[in-house]
Parts: structure tokens; sequence; C-alpha cells
């Protein structure tokens, strides 16, 4: 018995992400498609160890019988064809930023508001959060309920993967660029991004903060709590995979690092790597490839009444974009969201 998926965006970072996902977690599969544009049509995709897709063509595909669809094509891809398929009775999960602050499309994760999933036949659409906003809320969360939050501050130290495949060939040729002396302009990114960083992720708003830094802010108040105040910094750091925060958080009651250790090593998702020595703190490099967000250098901000400073890191495209996006399927099955399975 299983579903009937189709992953679209299927040559993308996220895309391969997202079939390595299915595969490795064994979700109940009776097919699955992998869609992209007419460019990339008849190219071959990997399904688990042993299955080869062929990638069919996302623009004359015919969405009936699809029982889920995975989306991260780029926005204005998923807002012409998510509600295609949703029309033709596909349950959609979004990765893109089309449908997140829709009212009637829920914004979820699942160890934070699983609940939130039972509206979503209003779209038949569910949006999957940035990736810089789904680690985030997940280590705020158990935060959250033991002291409510009340303002959060944070700087992001976010990956080149974010921005796609040829992001990260910029990253690596820069680099090379500079031992051999063959100076490459700068075409994914203003600056150069080899041993630089740069403070600017998606583009500029009207008040001076990125999109990115918007995103973090109204993301977490859907997803967490709307009266959360939160203040991003996003940065562009030379990382091929993992976003790193640093993260300051008032809250409204007292709270000890003892406190927080305790919730954040119950809650699911979390992972707390917290020696205070040489090198007991998690980096990018060693959570890569990993599904939970790792929490390290939690320690008292005695700025403010009630504080709490910390370094959180999480593989960008799985717990921040894949595996999430995974999840929030296996959750509507386990909620009993979605039609049976065909035999
Ligand atoms: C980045 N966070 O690292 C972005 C990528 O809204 O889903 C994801 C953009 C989004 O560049």
């Amino acid at each position: 018995m299983g579903y009937r998926v189709a992953v679209v965006g299927a040559t993308g970072n996220v895309g391969r992400e997202m079939l390595k996902t299915l595969a490795e977690r064994a979700f109940p599969v009776s097919e699955v498609i992998a869609l992209a544009s007419g460019r990339s049509t008849g190219r071959e995709v990997s399904f688990g160890e042993k299955d080869v897709l062929k990638v069919q063509n996302l623009e004359t595909f015919d969405w009936k019988g699809v029982d889920i669809g995975l989306f991260s094509p780029g926005a204005a891809v998923s807002a012409v064809h998510a509600p295609k398929a949703a029309a033709a009775g596909c349950v959609v999960i979004d990765n893109t930023s089309q449908f997140r602050m829709d009212h009637d499309v829920p914004l979820v994760v699942p160890e934070v508001n699983p609940q939130a999933l039972k509206h979503f036949r209003k779209r038949n659409i569910i949006a999957n959060p940035n990736c810089s906003t789904i680690q985030l809320v997940v280590a705020l969360k158990p935060l959250h309920e033991v002291a409510r939050i009340k303002r959060v501050v944070v700087s992001t130290y976010q990956s080149v993967s974010g921005a796609g495949k040829e992001a990260m060939d910029e990253l690596f040729t820069q680099t090379r660029g500079i031992y051999v002396n063959d100076a490459a302009t700068p075409e994914q990114f203003t600056k150069p991004i080899a041993f630089n960083c740069i403070p600017h992720i998606d583009k500029f708003m009207d008040d001076g903060f990125t999109k990115e830094e918007w995103k973090m802010a109204v993301e977490t108040r859907k997803i967490l709590d709307p009266d959360i105040q939160l203040v991003a910094t996003a940065v562009r750091v030379p990382v091929f995979i993992g976003h790193g925060e640093a993260v300051n958080v008032e809250f409204e009651s007292p709270i000890t690092v003892e406190q927080a250790w305790d919730a954040m090593r119950e809650a699911p998702g979390l992972t707390v790597l917290d020696r205070r020595e040489d090198g007991g703190y998690a980096t990018q490099i060693e959570i890569a490839g990993e599904d939970s967000v790792y929490v390290s250098r939690v320690r008292a901000d005695t700025t403010v009444p009630h504080g709490l400073a910390f370094w959180c890191v999480g593989d960008n495209l799985r717990k921040g974009a894949a595996l999430n996006a995974v999840q929030i399927a296996e959750e509507l099955v386990r909620q009993g969201l979605l039609a049976r399975a065909v035999a």
C-alpha cells in the first residue's frame, strides 16, 4: 500500500534531497514521479539506492490520481502549478515562499505546530517554512513552553546551498580561483563569496530589511506565537551546507540555563551538544546530512531581565527543506488526514 507522490523541481538541490529522504524514511509510495521544467525532461534522477527516475515535464503533466506533491521549483512556478495540482485532488506540500503567509494555508513544522495541518483542505496546500525559520522554531519551541518568549534577536550564518546548485558551484570555483590566480566574477551573489560574508539574502524591502529577515519574523509568529517580536540579520557565509544561527531570546519570566538544556534535550528534532570546552559545540560541517537541529553554547544573557543566548545549526537542505516536507506528509498520514493509500 502506498501513495502516488510527485516531486516538483526534482533536479534541484532540495528536489533531489526530497527523493533521497522519501526513500531513506521508506515513506509508503506506490509510485514516485520526478517533475521539472521542460529543460530537464528526460534527465535521470536517483530514488533510493537502486531506482532511477526519468524526469517528466511539469508543464504537460496530468495531476489526476496523484496523492501528494512535494514542490520545490521556485515561487513563480509553484504559483502556477501548485493550485493546478491541488484542484486535481493532490495535497501539495510547497517548499517555496509563495503561499506561506496566506491565512488559509497552514505553515507547518511537525515538531512545533502539527495541529495546524487540520485546516489544509481549504486550499489543499501546506507550506513548508524557510530553512532558517525551521531550525529556529524547533529550538525555540521547548523554551517557549518553559517561559514565554517576548523577543528574539537572531543573526544567521547561511550556507550557499540555500541559493541553489549554481551558488554552490560559484563558491567552489571562486575558492579554487584564488589559489590558481583565476578570479571569477560573482554571478550568483552580489559580492565575492569565497573567503567573505555577505549580509544580504533575498531581495531588499522598503524598510531596509531583506526578505529573508522578514520571512524569519513573520513565519516564526505564524508557526509559534503571533506575539513574539523577532529581529533578524541574515548573512551568507562561505559554507556549502548547513545554516548557523546566533540567537538571543528575552523571556517573560525567569529561565535558567539548566532548565533550557533539560527542555531542549527532551524536545523532538533537537540535539543539545553543549560542553563548555574547546570543540564542545556543533558546527555546519559536522551536522550536514543529519536530521536533527543542534543547539550549543547556551548561556544566560544578563543584558535583559530574563535572557538566554545560544547557537544552533541545521542542515538547510534536510530539516530546513526536504525532511520537513516529508515529515509533513508523514504527519498527514499519522493524523489520518489523507485518503487511504492504494493497495
Ligand atoms: C537561503 N533561506 O538560504 C534561503 C533559501 O524562502 O524558501 C530558501 C528560500 C525560501 O537562501
